[in-house]
């Protein structure tokens, strides 16, 4: 096969008084900070479905997306030429990941026996070109949603048959990422949910998603499979309103059906944001249950209400995601995962280069700077000082389960008042941020 991006080479690394469009501003994947590469905090990975798949048609209209590669075709040939261009893209940026749906990467056949074949035919490929070029699976995961079949739902079907051709399809894309040597598989259930409660026996569905997860996460361990799995939390669309719906609900669902020790979280930003939520919100919730696995770095558009999936390009957005993941002590099996599309009038090849360097210059910036805030010491300072009356005295014995009711009562009425408060300082805690950025 012919290159797919002829007139692109390596992206080289040219730092911030570069004016190449085509070379990294920020992005120096072997500088280190905080001890470790930039490759190495921030793992990188490309989407399949929308770099590779997405025509990019909206409601009204066709797809404008200009990939000579591709034939247009349904065909197992056309698919595994795309692997070839999808790694020279990879390559050629220095992304060190990517990440898949099934259907991303073969088409479906007449049954699931010829998806499952044509599936194994693009598989051969992917992980030769894996082995060609060192990139490595962050996550894959299977589509139970385009197919009619899934109108329902998949593990929350009304039609337990559905629900067992979700799993056989879920069984064969965990086979096909342990082979691949993923490093994890997500569950992201579109359309487990409701369009409305009239026909919906939420409590049943509830349930079935349960087994459906316990069924995955014993067929994990029969295989050896050792990737992480997540849950990826998003609200609506395209259901009304999606079980999944945000961190919380994500939480709270895994701990009434005894799945959180075998579940993380994959947060992604634009799904926070339909959620009513900000990014930093939905880390912090799930960092705080020790759940954050990997997130889907994107952002939302601030005026439109729905899933935009744009690049990331506010570094303020990064600094704070950054600050969340380097307190947490840094990605384990996940990374940022560019769940991100270009525009629809942005069709040519090169946008998608233009799209991911943006990207990750963004969340080069992002952690330079919350490594930076880091090292300043001023905000962690703040933060540890506000909270100084729980580290003696009477906020101790609380924390330590030697104060009750009674004891409270007694030492209020010794004292007489509660301890003056101090300010929050808002205001300077935001313009300290702004030092740094
Ligand atoms: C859609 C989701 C999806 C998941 C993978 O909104 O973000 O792309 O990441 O199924
Ligand atoms: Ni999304
Ligand atoms: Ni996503």
């Amino acid at each position: 096969m012919a290159a797919a991006f002829p007139k692109i080479s390596q992206i080289p690394f040219e730092g911030p008084g570069s004016k190449n469009p085509l070379a990294f501003k920020h992005y120096n994947a072997s500088e280190i900070v905080e001890g470790k590469t930039m490759k190495d905090h921030l793992r990188f990975s490309v989407v399949y479905w929308h770099t590779f798949r997405n025509r990019m048609a909206d409601p009204f209209g066709a797809g404008t997306a200009i990939r000579p590669w591709d034939d247009g075709s349904d065909s197992v040939k056309n698919a595994q030429n795309r692997v070839k261009a999808a790694f020279e893209f990879m390559q050629k940026l220095g992304a060190p990941y990517y990440a898949f749906h099934d259907r991303d990467v073969a088409p479906e056949g007449q049954s699931l026996k010829e998806s499952n074949r044509n599936l194994d035919a693009v598989v051969k490929v992917l992980k030769s070109e894996q082995k060609r070029t060192g990139i490595k699976l962050l996550w894959g995961t299977a589509c139970l949603f385009a197919n009619p079949r899934y109108c329902h739902g998949a593990a929350t079907s009304c039609n337990a048959d559905v629900f067992a051709y979700g799993a056989a399809q879920v069984k064969k894309a965990i086979e096909v990422t342990h082979e691949l040597g993923g490093e994890g598989y997500v569950f992201w259930g579109g359309r487990e949910g409701y369009s409305t409660l009239y026909n919906t026996d939420m409590k049943r569905e509830l349930e079935h998603l349960a087994k459906f997860l316990h069924m995955a996460v014993d067929y994990k361990k029969s295989i050896g499979f050792k990737g992480q799995f997540y849950i990826e939390p998003k609200p609506k669309e395209p259901t009304k309103h999606q079980y999944d719906s945000d961190s919380a609900a994500c939480l709270n669902f895994l701990r009434e059906f005894d799945l959180l020790n075998d579940f993380k979280l994959n947060i992604e930003t634009n799904h926070a944001t339909l959620a009513g939520h900000t990014m930093q919100h939905e880390l912090e919730v799930a960092i705080a249950a020790n759940a954050l696995g990997s997130i889907d770095a994107n952002t939302g558009d601030e005026l439109i209400g729905w899933d935009t999936d744009q690049f990331p390009t506010s570094v303020y957005l990064t600094a704070q995601v950054m600050l969340s993941i380097l307190k947490m002590g840094g990605f384990t099996t996940g990374g940022v995962n560019f769940d991100a599309k270009v525009r629809r009038e942005s069709f040519e090849p090169i946008d998608l280069f233009h799209a991911h360097i943006g990207g990750m210059d963004t969340f080069a910036r992002g952690l330079k700077i919350a490594a930076a805030i880091r090292k300043d010491g001023r905000l962690a300072g703040f933060v540890k000082d506000r909270y100084s009356s729980w580290d003696a005295g009477i906020g101790a014995q609380i924390e330590q389960g030697k104060a009750g009711f009674k004891e409270l009562e007694a030492y209020i009425l010794k004292q007489g008042e509660a301890a003056a408060n101090t300010s929050g300082r808002q205001e300077y805690l935001e313009n300290l941020i702004n030092e740094f950025i």
